[in-house]
């Protein structure tokens, strides 16, 4: 009789569980449905939208019933170079990706890459060479816009584009020193970067000119703060990099600082951190100027102090920036883009 009772005791606790579970729900359902009607307001529902869009292109999804190797937690397919920064940013090599499975991602994602190259005087010449090979290697199967600032269009080869691929020549004045060149292009990327041509593109990357394409460079480049590795000194220690070492400048970096050296002919990003990192730059070499310092190696010193405190996300190896005058090494698999041999007092207008 007594079981009975604790028995029956049990049933109604456990009925009396479920009625307020069932409630609770109830009541949870009904609070999600009033935000979801609280959210007809047009501009919240624009901001959702928004969001949800930003959201979409953060994101990569991979295609049920799409197949590639199996990545592997034990067994790395590159042991003879570091893939990633004490940062936990990825340096990109060959062999540390999927390409087939990046692009089956980005595929999806409608993207445009804007690009911008700078050809003032006889820089024109390298023109041809530069587009020629971007256009044989360079984001193949992906918008890109080039954006080409020059002081002589004259002299802008016609070029026959890729499907999708675009060409502005955007007409700016002639400089005489070449430094004055080189960084002057910051105050250019500073603008455009903020100018209603962000709304075109998703990424950007900003390359010289007297370079040359010679392999792939695809959608494993993009990210939201991306620098490459310079091809002189990935293998020296931090203290014989080329820093600025002279406190004056703004570039400086004391001594027992940094992390790599970074080319200036190429970085990339999204827009907003490539307008913060451009704009960092051309202040730092406007507070040099008018104390009549220059750094060391110019907009490139500033870029590596930058590059220094703000961590890029993703690092390029230097596959993506080597010098065809350096000699091939065996960690180098894949040269994609390389500095052609110039004359520099043949044609600089200052040597
Ligand atoms: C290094 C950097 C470069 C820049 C420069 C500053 C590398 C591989 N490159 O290259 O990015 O930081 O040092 O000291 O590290 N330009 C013209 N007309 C000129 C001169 C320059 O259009 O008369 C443009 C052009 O886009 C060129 C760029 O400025 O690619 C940089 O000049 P550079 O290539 O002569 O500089 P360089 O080789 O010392």
């Amino acid at each position: 009789m007594k079981l009975d009772r604790i028995f029956i005791f049990f049933i109604l606790l456990l009925l009396g569980i479920l009625f307020y579970w069932v409630c609770y729900l109830g009541y949870n359902q009904e609070s999600y449905r009033k935000q979801q009607t609280q959210t007809t307001d047009p501009s919240i529902v624009k901001n959702i939208l928004m969001s949800e869009e930003k959201h979409k292109n953060l994101g990569l999804q991979s295609s049920p019933g799409f197949l590639y190797s199996q990545p592997s937690l034990l067994v790395g397919s590159r042991t003879d170079v570091v893939s990633v920064t004490p940062w936990l940013a990825p340096i990109v090599w060959e062999g540390t990706f999927d390409s087939s499975l990046i692009d089956s991602m980005y595929k999806k994602k409608n993207i445009t890459i804007a690009t911008t190259v700078f050809a003032l005087g006889k820089y024109t010449r390298f023109l041809k060479e530069f587009l020629e090979s971007a256009e044989q290697h360079y984001f193949v199967g992906y918008r890109v816009r080039y954006y080409l600032f020059t002081d002589r269009p004259e002299e802008v080869p016609e070029i026959k584009l890729g499907e999708e691929h675009y060409l502005t020549i955007l007409k700016v004045p002639s400089m005489d020193r070449w430094q004055d060149i080189s960084m002057g292009r910051m105050e250019i990327l500073e603008k455009l970067t903020k100018s209603e041509l962000a709304s075109e593109a998703d990424y950007i990357f900003c390359l010289d000119v007297d370079a040359k394409f010679y392999g792939p460079w695809g959608v494993e480049t993009l990210g939201r703060l991306v620098a490459v590795i310079h091809p002189w000194f990935y293998g020296y220690p931090r203290d014989q990099f080329t820093y600025e070492r002279r406190p004056e400048s703004q570039a400086f970096i004391p001594a027992g600082e940094g992390d790599y050296y970074y080319t200036a002919a190429a970085f990339g990003g999204t827009f907003k951190e490539v307008h913060e990192l451009t704009k960092y730059c051309r202040e730092q070499q406007s507070i040099d100027a008018s104390k009549a310092t220059e750094a060391i190696w110019h907009d490139e010193s500033h870029l590596n102090k930058y590059l220094l405190y703000n961590k890029p996300s993703k690092l390029l190896s230097p596959e993506y920036l080597w010098r065809d005058i350096s000699m091939r090494t065996s960690q180098v698999k894949v040269i994609r883009l390389s500095h052609v041999a110039k004359n520099n007092e043949e044609v600089r207008q200052n040597a």
